[in-house]
């Protein structure tokens, strides 16, 4: 088999796991040829200018020696890529709009685009149209454009997207989608509001800060509290259901920062503050609980009411949502076929090897269409 070229943007936390991921699947089918021509990072890259590959046995030390600036974005890139002697596939590991605004450009020129960056798929619905317009496996299907794939950029390596996919191309229809969308979320209600009702005392804030000290929240822990990542989910489950959102801030989202502290010059200035609005967390922890019920962060997608909202809501104890575990998904579909039992996902929806695990599933799905 003639050789597949992969670019690899992005190294952090996802990329160095995917790269490992993606070394283990290659040496298990060397008849596939995998080829690694680019790996960057935003300062250094390594780059195979010959198209003859690089080792991925030590691309970190030489990824952390290199002094050879990524090629420019996209015009360089572009060039490059398009030119290689064979099938190419870019694995856009980082969330920089920027890149993601490029994509119709790379499916244009035929090369495949897999991702967990959310940022192609839940900003403008122009660059949604764009990247569907462009791509084979959209509305360009007689074309030359690429395969584009974002698996992970909802719950992570869970099979949401391809689910909702299949759901909606065997011609059923969605009535609703619900669910807990944010590992972070997940793990902050299931501390602070657990279903025994004793957290040992814990505040709001407290629960923020271990939270943010194991590792769930982003580095500032705004990033995870103002629900846009969790509306950025929503938008891209709308829109793959036939809802054309227009953007990820045209519905309601209930931010989790006090007003006041919006303008904090720093997330410790934040989390100095925040200890000073936990009575408002906790009466409607109790409020829930008088009624025997327990607060969550959750999405909803109402696709015959044509609704999206993000925000807090109580659920009975014996919900599935009330009793996920951890930093655990959850996401149930309501469906014509599926009736009043939703069909359920649920698991690790966040974490650098599961979320590369789905970004590698959709590698192989584009090498099994080539
Ligand atoms: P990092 O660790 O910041 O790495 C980003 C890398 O991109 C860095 O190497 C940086 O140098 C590089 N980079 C940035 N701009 C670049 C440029 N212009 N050129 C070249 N390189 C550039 O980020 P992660 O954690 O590795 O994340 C990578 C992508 O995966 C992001 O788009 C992120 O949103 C997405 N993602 C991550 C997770 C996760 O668990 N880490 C998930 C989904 C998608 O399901 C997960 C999730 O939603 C987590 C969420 N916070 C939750 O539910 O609580």
């Amino acid at each position: 088999m003639s050789k597949i070229y992969v670019a690899i943007i992005g190294a952090g936390g996802v990329g160095k796991a995917f790269i490992s991921q993606l070394a283990s699947y290659s040496s298990r089918n060397p008849s596939l040829n995998i080829t690694p021509i680019l790996i960057s990072r935003s300062k250094t890259a390594l780059i195979s200018p010959d198209y003859s590959g690089l080792s991925l046995s030590n691309w970190a030390s030489d990824l952390a020696s290199a002094t050879t600036p990524p090629p420019a974005f996209p015009t360089e890139t572009l060039k490059f890529l398009s030119t290689a002697p064979g099938p190419v596939i870019l694995v856009d590991n980082t969330s920089d709009e920027a890149i993601a605004s490029s994509y119709p450009q790379f499916l244009s020129a035929g090369i495949h685009i897999v991702t967990p960056n959310k940022k192609g798929f839940s900003s403008s619905i122009d660059l949604w149209n764009g990247i569907y317009s462009a791509a084979k496996n959209g509305d360009n299907a007689n074309g030359k454009g690429g395969f584009v794939f974002h698996e992970a950029s909802v719950g992570a390596g869970l099979p949401v997207l391809s689910t909702l996919k299949e759901l909606v191309e065997t011609g059923d229809k969605i009535r609703k989608i619900e669910g807990v969308f944010s590992g972070t979320m997940s793990f902050l209600f299931n501390s602070f509001a657990p279903l025994s009702g004793d957290n040992g005392g814990k505040g709001f804030a407290e629960c923020v800060v271990q939270a943010k000290e194991l590792g769930y929240t982003e580095p500032d822990p705004r990033d995870d509290l103002n629900g846009l990542d969790v509306a950025r989910k929503l938008t891209i489950l709308a829109r793959l259901s036939g809802l054309a959102v227009p953007s990820p801030t045209s519905f309601p989202i209930q931010s989790l920062i006090p007003s006041e502290l919006e303008t904090a010059k720093s997330a410790e200035e934040f989390l100095e503050g925040l200890p000073r609005f936990d009575g408002e967390m906790t009466k409607k922890k109790t409020d829930a609980e008088a009624s025997g019920s327990v607060i969550r962060y959750v999405g909803s997608l109402n696709v015959e009411r044509k609704e999206v909202k993000v925000g807090l809501e109580s659920f009975a104890k014996s919900s599935s949502i009330a009793g996920l575990q951890g930093s655990d998904n959850i996401i149930s579909f309501y469906t014509e076929r599926y009736g009043a039992n939703p069909l359920i996902v649920q698991g690790a929806g966040a974490g650098a090897e599961v979320t590369a695990m789905g970004v590698l599933g959709d590698l192989i799905k584009v090498v099994q269409r080539l």
